[in-house]
């Protein structure tokens, strides 16, 4: 594969390569990372983008003017942009019971200050796109959350927020982002489905979309291409976060590719060939385990495995094999509507061909072939084709 440039719109979290490695059951085992520094390796891999929560670069304390003087130097040096945006909702044990749906009124007011500020940051640095993960947005004890009250109080803010982003003319549109669990036992929005269904009883809903984790799909044993092709479909893939998962467990965080890779394929051919324009956003974690060497490794793995994904996929589609595998097992016969033009359900009970001189067993006979056209996914993922 070519080398990545800043057309592949590859973007990091901040909170990715400056991740200092610290888990639940251990001490940090990496220094923390000047965003500056960042800003400029991410800048020499060949990324386009930078993204982070407000607390990542500004933390309590911290003298804004400056910090942000010298990262937008950063900025200015190298090209980078920062496509999106978010806030930290989730660390301070302010909200340890949830930001827009903590049962404390105080703090659900709180979190929407908070929001607001990063907000007219993001405006000010061009973010065009406003992340909320709601990650302490849940519950461990099923009576101790109304959970209707929290779905109208989520639905307060976002809307209240959405509002304030449209009165003040910012060209920004927000993106969900769904997990099943993980810091909480169980929380709201767990997968796309369900903040699809939240986001189409928003008053402000047109400029709120999804913004899906491989990861979080896979931790509810979902599909995570099917998922982004129902967002695609409704309009609503604003966002992405790309990375690797292996299996129903605590949220991973691997390399891209460094999970499912199959399902890599899969994802890289739906967003290079599925009407998907946004960046190709990676939230990954460097294992524990790499010093510093290691974390720009595992960046430049994460860029490199989409682009030889991207040319795999490229070889797949051009295969006249696959084609006629497709063909077989009747892939484009989907996207023929049902009911011919003009047609209505009583012309359809009217053409005996559709029941009375149907056969069914005969039918019924038919193989797809999805067996032959997936061992031509595995075959050209391999290289062996
Ligand atoms: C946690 C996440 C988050 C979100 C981020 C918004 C800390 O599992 O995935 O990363 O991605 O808050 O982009
Ligand atoms: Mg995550
Ligand atoms: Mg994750
Ligand atoms: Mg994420």
């Amino acid at each position: 594969a070519t080398a990545p440039t800043p057309d592949d719109r590859f973007s990091f979290g901040l909170w990715t390569v400056g991740w200092p490695a610290r888990d639940p059951f251990g001490e940090a085992t990496r220094p923390p990372l000047d965003p500056v520094e960042a800003v400029h390796r991410l800048a020499d891999l060949g990324a386009y983008g930078i993204t982070f929560h407000d607390d990542d670069l500004l933390p309590p304390g911290i003298d804004r003017a400056a910090v942000l003087a010298r990262f937008r130097a950063a900025l200015d040096a190298t090209g980078l942009v920062v496509p999106m945006m978010t806030t930290n909702l989730f660390t301070h044990p302010v909200f340890k019971d949830g930001a827009f749906t903590s049962n404390d009124r105080g703090v659900r007011r709180y979190a929407i200050r908070k929001t607001v500020r990063n907000l007219d940051l993001a405006a000010e640095l061009g973010a065009s796109t406003y992340v909320f993960w709601g990650g302490r947005e849940g519950a461990e004890v099923d009576s101790g959350k109304d959970i209707a009250a929290a779905l109208d109080r989520y639905r307060e803010a976002i809307d209240t927020l959405a509002a304030y982003v449209k009165e003040q003319g910012y060209r920004i549109r927000f993106a969900l982002e769904p997990k099943p669990n993980e810091p909480r036992g169980d929380i709201l929005l767990p997968t796309v489905g369900h903040a699809l269904a939240f986001i189409a009883t928003l008053e402000h809903g047109d400029i709120v979309g999804v913004n899906p984790e491989v990861g979080h799909e896979q931790m509810a044993g979902l599909n995570y291409t099917a998922g982004i092709a129902q967002a695609l479909w409704a309009g609503k893939l604003f966002h992405v976060d790309l990375n690797g998962q292996r299996g129903i467990k605590y949220d991973q965080d691997l390399v891209f590719g460094h999970g499912d890779l199959l399902s890599a394929f899969a994802t890289v051919d739906l967003l290079e060939n599925g009407g998907y324009d946004g960046p190709r956003h990676f939230d990954y974690k460097p294992l524990r385990t790499e010093d510093i060497d290691g974390v720009w490794a595992s960046a430049a793995a994460n860029m490199r495995t989409y682009l030889l994904l991207k040319e795999r996929v490229a070889a797949f589609r051009a295969d006249p094999e696959v084609a006629e595998a497709m063909a077989v097992a009747g892939v484009g016969e989907l996207a023929r509507p049902t009911l011919g033009p003009g047609e209505t359900l009583a012309d359809l009970l009217a053409d005996r061909s559709t029941f009375e001189d149907y056969d069914p067993d005969e039918a019924g006979e038919r193989g797809y072939g999805y067996v032959r056209l997936n061992q031509l996914a595995v075959e050209h993922l391999m290289g062996a084709r």
